[in-house]
């Protein structure tokens, strides 16, 4: 049987809203979790004082996030669809592990925004919303939560739903082409099927919602791209670059190119668990060999691609950052390490464009004089060696970048736009 195609969906929203309870929920609902497991985090979660935590603790398993009863750090499980297999990622909502929820948040494809009834569109609601979209999700579903605290009341939902739809609205989101739920992640309404208190709401569940999801494109229609993990000589055959195919076909015979350094040739021979093979396609971990390429023309970092369409090369790119952590400012001239896909390259600040705010993505300064930790800003770099990187709209796989410095990742990223060489 085919494999049902795969996403990877992060839940994120402010503290408490009711993510994990959410995730739980889902997870029992469509028979990923036992009811005998529930069962039992819910007498063991009553012994701490915690009994309507039991559904998080499916997500929340560190002893520290249930004695606190809240989430830290980011958990990774998997459900399933009819039509689709999640890898879903539960995120904290705790503003002081907004770097949990980063990682979490740059793996995903899709994201369920949660927002309690009660509480509305509070900081996290704005910052995780902008985050998401700094990091290239563009698909989303919205659980206004908690309705049963909220009387199940549709005027209550409505003026929740206007005030994300301000915020969707004002980084780009079009709310209008996203579902909006009415949910008590807590009693189960409109989580796996409609719910009778709800009798105003004729839209999806979340499972529903879920399958209405667009999968993403898929990576073996867009250009080829092998990120090069190192280079062997292996007598009898020749160089040998090993590396995972991220977007793109290549077949025995193609004539492919390696970027920075421009060498061309013909593939002699693709190999995977050494075995021959005609053919590589994404996700596919290969050796490979090309005529006429020496030791001297690959390396890691590089990148492999169709000579009639070769990577890009960025003299100069420019970049939509998150800024992490960093003891100091980020001022003009700093050069730390850029982490994209293979390639660790050093690169220089060479301006600051916009600071952004990051809860709503508006332009809070033009030309910033410098830029800290919590700060999002669009970016000039100038890689110090010729450097292989995509805009994220073209190539998402070889956009997006994690710089960093002093043994910490300073700031995450994507490539907005590149200046070729
Ligand atoms: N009344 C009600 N309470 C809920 C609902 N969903 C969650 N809660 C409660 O809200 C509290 C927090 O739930 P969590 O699921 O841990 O919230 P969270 O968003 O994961 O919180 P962080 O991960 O710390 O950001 C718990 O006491 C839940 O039982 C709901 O639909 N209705
Ligand atoms: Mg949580």
């Amino acid at each position: 049987m085919a494999e049902k195609p795969h996403m990877n969906l992060a839940v994120i929203g402010h503290i408490d809203h009711g993510k994990s309870t959410l995730v739980g929920r889902l997870m029992f609902e469509t028979g990923a979790v036992p009811a005998h497991l529930i069962e039992k985090y819910k007498a063991e979660a009553k012994e701490k004082g915690k009994e309507s935590f039991a559904f998080a603790w499916v997500m929340d398993t560190l002893k520290e996030e249930r004695e606190r009863g809240i989430t830290i750090d980011i958990a990774h499980k998997r459900f399933d669809t009819d039509k689709y297999y999640f890898t879903v990622v539960d995120c904290p909502g705790h503003r002081d592990f907004v770097k949990n929820m980063i990682t979490g948040a740059s793996q995903a494809d899709a994201a369920i925004l949660v927002v309690a009834a009660p509480d509305g569109v509070m900081d996290q609601t704005k910052e995780h919303v902008f985050l998401s979209r700094t990091l290239g999700i563009n698909q989303l579903i919205i659980a206004i939560n908690k309705m049963d605290a909220a009387d199940y009341s549709e005027d209550r939902y409505n003026q929740v739903k206007k005030d994300v739809s301000q915020l969707l609205g004002m980084v780009g989101f079009k709310a209008s082409e996203i579902p909006f739920i009415p949910t008590s992640a807590f009693e189960g309404d409109n989580i796996t099927k409609s719910s009778e208190n709800t009798p105003w709401y004729k839209g999806p569940s979340i499972l529903e919602a879920l399958d209405l999801l667009v999968e993403p494109e898929k990576p073996d229609k867009l250009p080829l791209r092998i990120p090069v993990q190192d280079a062997y000589t292996i007598s009898g055959i020749g160089t040998v670059p090993v590396g995972r195919v991220e977007t793109g076909v290549m077949k025995k015979g193609d004539n492919v190119i390696f970027m920075p350094s421009g060498a061309t040739g013909e593939v002699k021979s693709i190999e995977m668990h050494h075995e021959e093979q005609d053919q590589a396609v994404p996700g596919d971990n290969i050796g490979w060999n090309v005529r006429g390429i020496g030791k001297a023309d690959v390396r890691r970092g590089d990148v492999c691609g169709p000579a009639s369409n070769p990577p890009s090369v960025a003299d100069e790119f420019t970049g939509q950052i998150v800024v992490l952590q960093h003891p100091s400012a980020i001022t003009v001239g700093y050069t730390p390490v850029f982490h994209c896909h293979t390639a660790q390259t050093a690169g220089t600040f060479m301006s600051l464009d916009k600071k952004l705010d990051p809860k709503s993505g508006e332009v809070k300064e033009e030309n910033p004089t410098f830029i800290k930790a919590g700060d999002a800003a669009i970016i000039t770099v100038k890689p110090t060696r010729p450097m292989v990187i995509e805009p994220v709209k073209e190539i998402p796989q070889l956009g997006r970048f994690a710089v960093r410095d002093m043994g910490m990742t300073i700031a995450a990223g994507m490539c907005m736009s590149v200046k070729q060489k």
